[in-house]
Order: structure tokens, then sequence, then C-alpha cells
């Protein structure tokens, strides 16, 4: 990455607020920073009976939901409950309805799950409320949240705000930038693209291309960039909206000959990631915390099923990993492959 005060100023910076861009919205929402309000959903240490939660994954094998899995199981353990988790093979609303479906008529006592589509998976998730289990949002969310007990995410929109401002520092002569995201309709992503396109557009040295969408499929991603380099070759920035966008960036960044010359920033830091940014493909990370969404989200689980106080949004913060941090204090929020 290019040195320049401001970017490491910039990251400084959001490390300082406790890696957290936003602050919380009134007294509704707080963020993990938040000490006292966070763990007013944990006031027990123990659950008063051993209760059945499930976790579903909004896909298998991707390191923020393992990382995720790893903090719910850690907290489950704590509290004394039981903790099952599964996940469709693709980030795909027609994979994971009948996954939901199925949880919800096993009738657990509470369902911790990450909707794929906020349209799709509403219906299951007031079958699920309609049916007594306690719903619990970690990641993303649906169309009405009110389905649920509590929605805990990372602050997306800052983060795509956040993936600008590095942009911005990294080619400060401006120029075109696009978005590489999943699919429209999964909230996260959604907002990472919305809160990169009103930050682009407030600064008129930049030019927004608007955002792509890769299915979550490296593959696709890496092909969609290479294709979108020779249209236009004078891209300076990339936003990556999630794992495997940035991967497939990276791909497609380095195929085309474009390393260190297009600045890229990717939401999410699995090993992959990590090794795209050390080797100089991709320039700064926005690493989530998936084990403390997974741990929130059980505090808001055992709460509500034992009557006590459940904080109804909880916002998590994010760090930005670049080459200069990532081998010292960046290092703990790398996500993890296993528990
Ligand atoms: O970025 C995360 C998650 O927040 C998003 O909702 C879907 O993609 C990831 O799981 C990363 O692959």
């Amino acid at each position: 990455m290019k040195k320049t005060p401001l970017v490491v100023a910039c990251v400084v910076a959001l490390a300082v607020a406790g890696c957290s861009s936003t602050k919380p919205d009134e007294d509704k929402t707080t963020t993990s920073d938040n000490a006292s309000a966070a763990s007013s959903q944990a006031a027990v240490d123990k659950a008063s009976k051993n209760y059945d939660l499930q976790f579903v994954q909004g896909v298998q094998g991707d390191e923020f939901y393992i990382t995720m899995q790893c903090g719910i199981e850690e907290e489950a353990k704590k509290l004394g409950v039981t903790v099952h988790t599964q996940g469709p093979t693709k980030f795909d609303p027609t994979l994971q309805k009948p996954i939901v479906d199925s949880v919800v008529a096993g009738k657990p006592d509470a369902l911790l799950v990450a909707p794929t589509d906020v349209t799709a998976m509403q219906g299951p998730l007031n079958q699920a409320k309609a049916a007594g289990v306690k719903v619990v949002l970690v990641d993303t969310t649906v169309d009405d949240p009110s389905v649920a007990v509590s929605a805990i995410a990372s602050d997306n929109l800052g983060g795509g705000k956040a993936a600008f401002e590095a942009i911005q520092k990294l080619a400060p002569q401006g120029g075109k930038v696009l978005a590489m995201g999943v699919d429209p309709g999964i909230s996260t992503t959604d907002a990472r693209a919305k809160g990169f396109e009103d930050a682009v557009k407030s600064d008129s040295k930049f030019k927004y291309l608007g955002v792509q969408y890769s299915h979550n499929d490296p593959a696709t991603a890496s092909s969609l960039i290479s294709a979108a380099l020779q249209k236009d070759p004078d891209i300076v920035g990339v936003f990556a909206l999630n794992l495997f966008s940035a991967e497939g960036t990276a791909t497609g960044i380095k195929q085309s000959g474009k390393t260190g010359k297009v600045q890229v920033v990717g939401f999410d830091a699995g090993p992959n990631q990590v090794a795209a940014l050390r080797a100089g493909t991709v320039q700064a990370l926005i690493a989530q915390q998936p084990a403390a969404i997974g741990k929130f989200g059980v505090d808001a689980a055992v709460a509500s099923l034992d009557g006590g106080t459940v904080t109804p949004k909880v916002q998590t913060g994010f760090t930005i990993l670049t080459k200069d941090n990532i081998d010292g204090d960046g290092a703990n929020a790398v996500y993890k492959s296993k528990c």
C-alpha cells in the first residue's frame, strides 16, 4: 500500500474509535465497543436451562460464518446451552429456505440466522416466529426485522464509506471506481454498496461505474473485473463487497497485470484475502467481527428465552487491515478457517 500519511491517519482513527465508524443509533442500537449496553444482553452467566439453539449460516465454508460459529459455540458453552450449525452450499435463498423450514419443524428454542435475501427469507422467518421460535438475525437482515428479537450486524453502510475513504487516499488524483458485489437483495452487501456510492458521489474527482454482481463466485468476479478493466483501463479503484468477490477481484487484477495500479479495498479478512493483501493485489481489508456477532446472538437468544433484557439492534465495528498492521494489531482480526 502507498503510505500516504492520510491513509495511515484514517486507519489509526478507526482503530482508536474502537474500529467502529458510526455512533450508536439512539438507545436502540449499541456498538460492540459500548461494553455496558452490549453486555446487557448477557446479564446471566448461565442460561436457566439447556436451550436448543440452531444456527443457520448464509453459506457453508465461508470463513466469516466459520468464525461466527466459533463465537457462537464458545458463548453457548459458557452459558450452558446447546447449539447446532448448518448452512446451504451456496449463498442462495432457494437452498437456505428448506434448511430453515426443517430446523423450525424441529421446534428449537431459538434460531440464529443470516438470511440470504431480504424478501425471500421473510416468510420462513415469519413462520419460525409463529411457531414460537425466538429468531435472532446475525449479519444479514430481512425486509421486516421485527420478526426477530434482536438483529446483530456490522456497520455495513459505514464500512462502504470507509472503503471509499481508503481509495480516496490511495488514489488522491481521483478517477473511475467500481464495486464488485454478490447479488442484489442481500442486506449487508447492498448497504456496503450504498455507503460506497454515496461517498463516491460526494467527491467530484471520482466517477462511480456502478456495482457488478459475481453471485458469490470468485471466478465470476475475476472475469467481471478483467472485462471491466478492458473496457475502462483507467479504473483507479475497486471496492469488493465481500470475501468471495474480493478473492475474485484480486485474481482478476493480477491476471490483468494491474497489481498495484488499481487500488483494491475488500470487505472481510479470510486467509485468501490476507494473502492478497500481502501480495499487494489488495491494498486494504475491512475485517468484520464475526465472532462478536455470534456471541451477541447467543446472548440475545438466551436473554429472550429467560425473559431478560434484549437489545433489539446491536452494531459491531470493523478493523481496517493493511500491510502495515496485518502482522501487528490487525492479526487478531483475521477470520478463522476452523475453531
Ligand atoms: O461479508 C460476509 C457477510 O457479512 C455477508 O453478509 C455475506 O458475505 C460474507 O459472508 C463474506 O463472504
